[in-house]
């Protein structure tokens, strides 16, 4: 069944804590056989005890199940057998250096066409270094960096940025600039994809963050996001990043024109790399935002919508590690509660996030270490702090 939706393995870290939900087991017994039955979903079931892969055609199923609650079981209970209790976040901070873009994605609230448009900014590199600079006393562990497709930098600002970033704070992983972007410098700067990611790593790059997957369905990137890289050159970046020793994430745009069929085959792409590469840590549902953006006559995805969306990765995507669930997209009780449908990881601190802000999310702009540990314990769930390649920091 396709549903059109206009609501919208690897081991813990060494060093990990022991599980220790302070939740008495009731609270996650078992749905009874019958109920499972009445769900349709005891094959589902039956598969995930045998450690039996699910197929596309199970994927779409756990979408149709009306059951939330036994879909979030059979999710928990994945999570738990990798996780325990254990929910990951990570001290970090978001840096957008422009917000110039020459692609028209119809979801985007954040990009200005032009230099000289309203609302339009580019950040000079000092302006962008004074970021990092001005948080000298945080224990941060990562810069994460997202852009618009600026077409008029040189492709030196982007190599100076990261060494400037590592002449001021050695230390802190850099995730910068996600498979578009990559793409896009390559077409600009007349270098293979390879080239671009061998010369940023030579400046300091030591991730790809997740962002520009969208939705891999060649319908619905037509749609929404007809003029920037394409899915078999997003996920060919992403393979080229693994093989230079890099570890990466992956997104899904979900809650807008896609189908339950469009979600499910989205994340089988994704599962068809980690087969190959093993190279994502986490995979990341981005719940769309409806304000300010091509696509504003559409509502904002439900949270159960959200929930059925971690849980189903979680069930599907039985090679990637970590379900994240992005709190400032999918607002911070939704999240917390995804914690029992398949997420074991809330992103980090954020700080300064705008692409969602300026899509109308309500969410805080950036939340302390321990502001994310308490809301993680209050959830029932046991806080550890991850450095971006979940290399434990603090339990
Ligand atoms: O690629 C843009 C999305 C992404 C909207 O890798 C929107 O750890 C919803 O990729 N409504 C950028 N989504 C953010 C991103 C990300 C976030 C958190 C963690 C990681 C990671 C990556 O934001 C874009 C696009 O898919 N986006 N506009 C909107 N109106």
């Amino acid at each position: 069944m396709t549903t059109l939706h206009r609501a919208g393995a690897r081991l813990p870290a060494a060093g990990a804590p022991a599980y220790d939900s302070r939740v008495p087991d009731a609270a996650v017994a078992p749905p009874s056989p019958s109920r499972l039955a009445r769900t349709g979903l005891l094959d589902v079931a039956g598969k995930l005890d045998a450690g039996v892969r699910l197929s596309h055609d199970d994927g779409v199923r756990l979408f149709a199940c009306p059951d939330l609650l036994a879909l979030g079981w059979l999710a928990n209970r994945e999570r738990e057998r990798r996780h325990a209790g254990r929910t990951y976040f990570n001290h970090n901070i978001r840096i957008e250096a422009t917000n110039v873009c020459v692609a028209s994605c119809l979801f985007c609230a954040f990009a200005r066409l032009q230099p000289g448009d309203d609302g339009a900014y580019t950040l000079t590199l000092e302006q962008v270094w004074d970021k990092l600079r001005s948080r000298q006393d945080q224990a941060l562990t990562e810069v994460h960096v997202v852009n618009g497709l600026h077409p008029d930098l040189p492709f030196d600002y982007y190599l100076e940025l990261l060494r400037g970033f590592k002449r001021i704070r050695p230390d802190v992983h850099l995730k910068c600039f996600t498979a578009v972007e990559i793409a896009f410098f390559a077409d600009l700067y007349g270098r293979t994809d390879a080239q671009v990611l061998r010369e940023l790593m030579a400046a300091g790059l030591d991730s790809l963050p997740g962002g520009g997957a969208e939705v891999f369905a060649e319908r619905v990137r037509r749609k929404i996001c007809h003029d920037k890289c394409g899915t078999e050159r997003y996920l060919d970046i992403h393979r080229t990043a693994h093989r230079l020793g890099m570890r990466s994430n992956v997104t899904m745009l979900y809650g807008h024109i896609e189908t339950d069929d469009e979600r499910v085959d989205h994340m089988l792409r994704a599962r068809a790399l980690q087969d190959e590469t093993g190279g994502f840590q986490a995979f990341i549902p981005l719940a769309f935002h409806p304000d300010n953006n091509q696509m504003r006559k559409l509502p904002a995805p439900t949270a159960a919508d959200t929930l059925r969306v971690h849980a189903v990765a979680r069930l599907v995507l039985d090679n990637v590690p970590h379900i994240k669930a992005f709190w400032i997209a999918t607002g911070v009780e939704t999240a917390q509660t995804a914690l029992w449908f398949g997420v074991d990881d809330l992103d980090g601190t954020v700080q300064e996030e705008q692409i969602y802000h300026m899509a109308g999310a309500r969410t805080p702009e950036a939340m302390t270490t321990d502001d994310i540990s308490r809301l993680i314990r209050v959830a029932g769930r046991d806080p550890v702090e991850r450095d971006t390649l979940y290399n434990v920091v603090s339990a």
